[in-house]
């Protein structure tokens, strides 16, 4: 059995996964993307129709967690039984990191978009962006930032304009009405077949509004319907729904608040200041009152806007602090182990 790939290509398939398997395997291999994930079952698609799978034994021995093969991922199946037999690399990762959380938790791959939503109602507020940017930048996927709501906007084009100046580093800005715009058309740059996307942003903002909208159907519930139409049937478990022109949407319920930022993530937004950084005289320079601070030379001299590097050096320290808060409680579960191990071998010992 040779397999047609280009029937994957629609949910995301591309050479960088072709080139995880050897040539001489390629008439016997059977690839699928995980749809979704429940209790012990793989809902997977290989082109035409989601079934469920199981994982093989090996995988569940190998990796205990049960993260290890997550929505969006892409799977090889063993050809005579819907088993999952190994899982290819990832491209990219959108992982959970709660306060005080001990481990990330996986919560979809491969995604190629991060539609980050935030409304021009309210009061705008550009580090939240920054922030989801952050997160984007740490999952290694590419923001773009949609600022809905523009139907109740004074002059939406100028906070756009804003927006645009002030988050330089690889993010686009688009306003829009996400109730009448035909997001699809206006969006379809960048979502090319193929193309996966999740939606994230605070809540309120009308990230079901975008969803349903590009869906062309009411996939989720909007703050209307969630009011005056109880019973309206609407996804809510971890999904990926293939949308209408071809792309795909990866609907995880906690991706659309994805948590702690990390160092790295802060690093590779503000790439620019990192960059800078580098000059410093200091390799530990917090860029505050060091002697020979390239950044803050930067800043002086009018070449980074001060805002930024303020909210820079927050996003940093909440990176490194999370850093540390993470170490710290990786070490009192290795030592809470250790006690209990001791404790356990001091008994046997009594006992004998
Ligand atoms: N006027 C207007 N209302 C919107 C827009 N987008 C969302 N809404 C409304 O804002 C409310 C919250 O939207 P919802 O999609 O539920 O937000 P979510 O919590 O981010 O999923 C709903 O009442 C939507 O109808 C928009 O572009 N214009
Ligand atoms: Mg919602
Ligand atoms: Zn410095």
């Amino acid at each position: 059995m040779s397999i047609d790939l280009s029937r994957l290509q629609p949910l995301g398939w591309s050479n960088f996964f072709t080139t995880q398997i050897p040539l001489e395997q390629f008439d016997s291999i059977r690839p699928a993307r995980v749809l979704r994930v429940e209790r012990g079952c793989w809902f997977v698609d290989s082109g035409s129709e989601p079934f469920p799978a199981t994982l093989a034994g090996r995988l569940h021995h190998l990796h205990a967690d049960t993260h290890y093969v997550t929505v969006g991922d892409w799977v090889l199946l063993a050809t005579d039984a819907p088993v999952i037999v190994e899982r290819l690399d990832r491209r990219s990762l959108i992982e959970r990191r709660q306060a005080g959380g001990i481990d990330a938790q996986p919560l979809a791959a491969n995604i190629d978009l991060m539609l980050i939503v935030s409304g021009l109602d309210g009061e705008f507020n550009l580090h939240r962006i920054e922030r989801y940017l952050v997160l984007a930048a740490q999952a290694e996927v590419l923001p773009l930032v949609l600022l809905t709501k523009a139907d109740l906007a004074d002059n939406p084009e100028r906070t756009v304009e804003q927006a645009r100046r002030r988050l330089p580093a690889g993010a686009d800005v688009l306003a829009a009405d996400a109730l009448r715009d035909p997001l699809a058309e206006r969006l379809s740059p960048w979502l090319e077949r193929g193309t996966s996307l999740v939606v994230v942003g605070s809540s309120g903002v009308g990230k079901s509004t975008v969803t349903n909208n590009l869906a062309g159907q009411p996939l989720q519930e909007t703050g209307t319907t969630r009011r005056d139409a109880k019973g309206r049937h609407t996804t809510t478990a971890r999904s990926l729904v293939r949308l209408p022109g071809g792309a795909c949407i990866i609907d995880v319920p906690g991706i659309r608040e994805v948590g702690l930022v990390a160092e790295e993530g802060v690093d590779r937004q503000f790439s620019s200041i990192a960059e800078l950084a580098r000059g410093c005289r200091f390799v530990d320079c917090t860029h505050q009152s060091e002697p020979g601070c390239a950044v803050r030379a930067a800043v002086e001299r009018g070449e980074v806007d001060p805002d930024a590097w303020a909210h820079y050096l927050k996003l940093l320290a909440e990176g490194r602090h999370n850093l540390a808060e993470h170490e710290r409680r990786r070490r009192d579960r290795v030592f809470g182990k250790m006690v209990k191990a001791t404790v356990a071998a001091k008994k046997r010992d009594h006992g004998r």
